[in-house]
């Protein structure tokens, strides 16, 4: 930390990037980022993410005009790059497709992903981290940041989304010591869990009860998979808390190949090495990966033969 303490002493004008499709965390760093940096003043900041935050989160994450949706402002000259949660260069969510814009600008580099290839002219990556929403955290505290209650929200979701809501294994003490601090800031923990599992809308629950139904299993019940073919539903989930099952994989059709969503129960028997050997990464728990040019069919043995190994290590 101490390296991106330095690094941004340096610079006057920041812009934060986070990774493309966007999960709960990277919401939370950028937006409650942006606004510790914003509420201070040391710093003028600015954010960009290609799409929207969806609106069933407009609640707990109402729009910033400091967040760029799209296109960037032109006028904006920065001198440093925030990339948030984001564990290669190739998955930020640039202003434009061609990454060619924030490979010019020095970069930061704040993650918790294990596989990180730290391609930062500084990087802070803390594995231990249940969430890079506490790395941010803990910048906040050093550099004397007040913690505001929006920006408490945003790193309180970042932080609940990515341990399930304190279901995963990966939710430590440190994790329920950090969501307890965000709430005494301000923090609205209780519209977070409202949000995120009393408003399901209709159309997803169905889906989830369509994956269940056309759910299929191997290894006598401790892997099950199932095919996704609707766009945009990210979160869906083939439960891994159907017992016995050890490891859990979505598998959505893409134009030119297939992507892999995998959730495991443990650390015992870890996704990632799946999802690398997939060509993709993630962590122990949660990773996924995409393969062109295969069929479904082809992607499914791939998968059986890929947890194969997994289960006889
Ligand atoms: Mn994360």
């Amino acid at each position: 930390m101490d390296a991106v303490l330095d690094w941004m002493h340096g610079r006057s004008s920041l812009l934060l990037l986070t990774h493309t499709r966007p999960d709960g965390d990277a919401f939370g760093t950028l937006i409650g980022l942006l606004r510790l940096l914003n509420a201070d003043g040391r710093w003028e900041a600015s954010a960009y993410m290609s799409t929207p935050v969806p609106e069933r989160y407009n609640a707990i994450l109402p729009h910033d005009t400091s967040l760029a949706i799209g296109k960037l402002p032109e006028q904006r000259r920065h001198d440093g790059i925030v990339c948030l949660d984001t564990a290669r260069a190739d998955r930020i969510d640039a202003p434009n497709s061609t990454h060619t814009m924030p490979l010019r600008i020095e970069q930061c580099n704040i993650d918790h992903h294990p596989d990180n290839s730290l391609y930062g002219a500084v990087n802070w990556i803390n594995p231990e981290s249940t969430a890079t929403a506490q790395m941010i955290l803990r910048l906040a505290d050093s550099l004397n940041l007040a913690m505001v209650p929006e920006a408490a929200t945003a790193l309180l979701f970042g932080l609940v989304t990515d341990c399930g809501t304190f279901r995963f294994q990966n939710t430590s003490p440190q994790a329920l010591r950090d969501a307890a601090r965000l709430i005494e800031c301000g923090g609205a923990y209780h519209a977070i869990v409202d949000t995120l599992h009393f408003r399901q809308p209709y159309g997803r629950l169905l889906i989830q009860s369509k994956l269940l139904e056309t759910a299929d299993f191997a290894y006598n019940g401790r892997l099950v998979y199932s095919v996704l073919r609707e766009e945009d539903l990210q979160g869906a989930d083939v439960s891994r808390s159907i017992d016995g099952v050890e490891i859990a994989c979505l598998l959505q059709p893409e134009d030119d190949g297939v992507r892999f969503s995998l959730r495991a129960r443990s650390a015992r028997y870890s996704v990632g090495p799946i999802a690398r050997e997939l060509g993709g990464g993630g962590h122990q728990l949660a990773a996924g990966a995409r393969l062109r040019g295969v069929t479904v069919a082809e992607a499914r043995e791939r998968l059986v033969a890929l947890t194969r190994k997994v289960f006889a290590s």
